[in-house]
């Protein structure tokens, strides 16, 4: 089948068809039709554009006040969560004003860290912020050197070229001096690090097939941990909802049999709920790859894998078979039976599976939350060794996919250049105003997921990616764009290894426990409080936004870019940092500069003004595309960038290393905490899902109340949980439950949901985090997830998060429940520690 582009418009048509007929979940006119503020008949058209992770929006600026705001008119598929936006900005929890923690504002880095978390903060200058941080990281450069200072890895900071902050926070402190930074990202820690071994690239970041291709060739599609109708209402840039055009055709298709979609899952998925005719099978938490395996042995047992594809294009399966026969140290041959036991779905029903997916057009899709667990290189590589099993990598509508939830990866690509960002680094020839290299042997960098390890093991050397790391003990730390206290696992530990810290320095919009438990606050305002401009669609290339201010930074607000002016100017490096040009002329250098580079590719673009007045520019659709077709089409030619250049099913590399979490060929290994029967599950018989949430991009949007108000329960973060294991509890829909493990203890209200099979509960993460106190082990009252799960690497090979690795119990809780505590910002009190009633 030639994928013409004459072919591909037909089939848009035929999609756009469907699309009419059968509306879905997420189309525009449901969630945003009756009992709005403003008038339907209102020309969204005519107000302010800007865009967001949420997709692009209109909004109605009445003086100085935003009181509406739409979804882009392009836009098909929009996100409820627009509907929080207003209350982003207009939320009780907005840092007002520079603020410094009590005791740090008496001593300083002498302080006593123990009081990080009381909440008791005193109003500062601007100046006398700016000063403070300045001064810290002299201090820190001249007393102890580039390993003491903690420059976090930047998170989900809002969309925007020019305000990027995490480009602020990284070229204003490098201006200074260097620090210790960090490699890898919570997302995909153990995916993005394996994959490479395997199938020569991360795989998870990358453009996959198109849905089209998916739509007309595939005959089985598996969503296996994939949930994309939740995932995809969010992108890394300004997001386009593209991806729900072709999930509707897909329900169609399901609905009239030409595509089977299984989704494997312990839990019912919004997918699953969306696609209406789709099965669901059932799977024992953390136990994907003994499902796998019997799949593989099944295959191997009934002549059904494709002995053609492994000799051709893949190394090693003669090094994995024994081990799929019982032929190795462990002797358990991986059959149906032996599995089963493990990941509790019957061995009629495995042996029906690798059936099904021999026989069928099989396009296997994977999530990311299967890899956010311990050993969580294993399920990524066995993943890939079925597929290359099944023959049909690089076949449209076949093979493996690791991303088609993320950004509406899976939408061709226009091919049109994007806006490039306000620069990261120093410029070219320029030096810190510090210029220490000396890091006394400590790493330089250190796996995102285990900053905390160092402050608790200061010096220890771990193993990671075939190479060692030495933990720094860093002394002071800088958060800017992240919300470290909602991303990092067990709240308890790293709560702990926090009063390690001299200083921490946190940089934010919204007064969040990263804020709290910080010493130094400086208030950013948020994307719609300056100008700037995005891409819109992180894969489709779909087009340009014009960011245009819809109104000036509220309280003592700034722009990431002129607080880290303010920081460079006191040491004279700000004409530098800014290369003389002010926000506006930053926003037209960088459209022009993406108007030129299209312009080479034919691609037309309108000069500067008329975009920013037009709003946004729109590219026209890209050509269908297969991913992995050339390596299938010419292995030797487009070769993988594996060592060997085929798919490793054994890696000789990974092998060499040693390590005894993550051996030459993907292998089961039982949890450090399991629940079904497995480790610990005794004491603590549920296991705890921190999945990403549905009205939420992890914690940004929980300060939003009117959003917020539709989902909490008894006031609080809901915990799903069956009826099962609700009713065994004496807990019913809508009561506060205590949710506990030996690591921390929260307050939840129960969401009973048939959705959750036995022994499996959901708190979504991102919940702000509000302990009764600073102590350690304080209850939490609203819901944080992090607040129980646990802190390990994946394996020696990625040390990536493990927080899905997670078990705990939870009650009916009793007496008069604390308040919570996450919202509504610090305590403001003066320097002797006298509440100032806010003005
Ligand atoms: N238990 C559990 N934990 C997890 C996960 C999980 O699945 N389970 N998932 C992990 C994953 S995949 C991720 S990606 C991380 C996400 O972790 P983060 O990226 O840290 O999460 P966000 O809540 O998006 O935090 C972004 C912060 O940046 C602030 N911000 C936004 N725009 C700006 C700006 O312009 N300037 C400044 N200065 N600040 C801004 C927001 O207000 C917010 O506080 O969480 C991880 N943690
Ligand atoms: N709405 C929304 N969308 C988002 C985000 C958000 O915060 N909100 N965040 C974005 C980001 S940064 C990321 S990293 C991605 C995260 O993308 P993912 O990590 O893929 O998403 P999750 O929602 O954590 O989990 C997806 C599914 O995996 C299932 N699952 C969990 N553990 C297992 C297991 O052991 N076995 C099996 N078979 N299934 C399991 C869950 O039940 C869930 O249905 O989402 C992105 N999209
Ligand atoms: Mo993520």
């Amino acid at each position: 089948m030639n994928y013409s582009r004459r072919g591909f418009l037909k089939a848009m048509a035929a999609m756009s068809g469907s699309a009419l007929v059968a509306p879905g979940l997420l189309t525009a006119a449901p969630a945003f039709a009756a009992g709005e503020a403003t008038a339907v008949s209102d020309d969204i058209t005519t107000w302010k554009i800007s865009g967001s992770h949420f997709g692009a929006i209109r909004a109605k600026v009445v003086g100085d006040r935003v009181v509406d705001i739409r979804p882009f008119e392009h836009d098909k598929h929009p996100t409820e969560m627009i509907k929080g936006l207003l209350g982003l900005i207009y939320s009780p929890s907005r840092v007002r004003y520079p603020m410094v923690r009590l005791d740090w504002y008496r001593k300083r880095h002498l302080s006593d860290t123990s009081q990080r978390g009381d909440n008791r903060f005193v109003r500062v200058s601007w100046d006398e912020a700016l000063d403070l941080f300045y001064e810290e990281l002299e201090r820190i450069q001249k007393d102890y050197g580039p390993w003491a200072l903690h420059t976090a890895g930047v998170g989900w900071r809002s969309v925007g070229q020019v305000h990027s902050c995490g480009n602020h926070m990284v070229r204003g402190i490098g201006m200074h001096g260097r620090s210790v930074g960090t490699i890898g990202d919570y997302s995909t820690g153990a995916g993005q690090m394996i994959l490479p071994y395997v199938l020569g690239s991360t795989e998870v970041y990358s453009q996959g097939t198109s849905w089209d291709v998916i739509l007309q060739e595939s005959k089985l599609v598996v969503f296996w941990a994939n949930d994309p109708i939740k995932n995809l209402q969010v992108g890394w840039n300004t997001e386009t909802h593209e991806s729900y055009a072709y999930l509707e055709q897909l329900k169609a298709k399901v609905a009239d049999k030409s595509i089977q979609v299984i989704c494997i899952d312990p839990v019912k998925s919004k997918t699953l709920n969306y696609l209406g005719a789709a099965e669901h099978q059932y799977i024992n938490p953390m136990t994907d790859v003994p499902l796998m395996l019997a799949i593989a042995h099944t295959l191997v047992k009934e002549g059904l894998h494709d002995q053609k594809f492994l000799d051709t294009y893949t190394l090693g399966f003669d090094k994995f078979l024994p081990y799929l026969e019982g032929k190795t140290e462990d002797q358990a041959e991986k059959t149906p039976e032996w599995a089963e036991k493990i990941c509790g779905v019957p061995a009629d029903r495995i042996r029906e599976l690798a059936r099904l997916m021999a026989k069928h057009r099989t396009q296997l899709i994977f999530g990311w939350a299967v890899q956010r667990q311990q050993h969580g290189e294993q399920p990524y590589w066995m993943g890939a060794v079925l597929a290359a099993m099944l023959g049909q990598i690089g076949l449209p509508g076949g093979g493996i996919s690791y991303a088609h939830h993320y950004s509406s990866v899976g939408v061709s690509s226009s091919g049109a250049a994007m806006p490039g960002a306000f620069p990261l680094n120093l410029d070219p020839g320029r030096k810190p105003k510090h210029d220490n290299t000396d890091y006394k042997g400590y790493s330089a960098v250190v796996p995102i997921a285990r900053v905390i390890d160092a402050l608790l093991e200061p010096g220890k050397e771990i193993d990671f990616n075939g190479g060692k790391v030495k933990l720094p003990p860093y002394k002071m730390a800088i958060f800017s764009g992240c919300n470290q206290w909602h991303r990092q696992p067990q709240r308890n530990r790293m709560k702990e290894a926090w009063r390690k810290l001299e200083t921490v320095v946190a940089i934010d919009y919204n007064w969040t426990a990263t804020c709290r438990f910080a010493d130094i606050v400086l208030p950013a305002c948020t994307p719609f409080e300056r100008n700037d401009l995005d891409g819109y669609g992180s894969y489709s290339n779909r087009g340009i936004i014009a960011m245009q201010k819809l109104v000036d930074p509220l309280f003592h607000s700034r722009t990431d870019f002129e607080i880290f002016r303010g920081l460079t100017r006191r040491f004279n490096r700000d004409a530098e940092y800014t290369r003389g040009m002010d926000e506006m002329q930053w926003v037209e250098k960088i459209y022009e500069d993406c108007r030129k580079e299209n312009g080479l590719k034919d691609i037309a673009m309108p000069p500067f003004a008329e975009f920013w007045k037009q709003g946004y520019v729109l590219f026209p659709e890209g050509k269908p595309w297969v991913r992995h077709a050339d390596f299938r089409d010419d292995a030797e030619v487009n070769a993988l960038g594996t060592p060997s250049g085929f798919i490793e099913i054994f890696s000789r590399k990974i092998d060499r290393y040693g390590y005894a979490d993550c051996k030459g060929h993907p292998v089961w290994m039982e949890k450090t905490e399991r629940s079904h029967g497995g480790p610990g599950s005794d004491r603590f018989p549920l296991w705890l899902q921190s999945v990403h949430p549905d009205k939420r991009l992890h914690s940004q949007l929980c300060e939003s109340e009117p959003l917020r108000g539709t989902y909490t329960i008894a006031g609080r973060e809901p915990v799903f949980i069956g009826p099962e294991d609700a009713a065994a509890r004496g807990i019913k829909h809508g009561d506060l439950v205590r949710v506990f493990n030996d690591r921390g203890q929260l307050l939840a209200g129960a969401h009973v949901s048939d959705n959750f099979p036995r022994g499996v509960v959901r708190i979504q993460e991102g919940a702000w985090y509000g302990p009764t106190g600073p102590e350690i082990g304080a209850l939490d009252t609203y819901g944080d997830p992090n607040t129980l799960t646990l802190d390990i690497g994946t394996s020696s090979l990625a040390q990536a998060t493990s927080a899905n690795t997670c078990l705990v119990q939870i009650e009916k809780f009793v007496g008069t429940p604390p308040k919570v505590t996450s919202f509504g910002g610090p305590i403001e009190v003066d320097p002797e520690g006298r509440e100032v009633k806010p003005a």
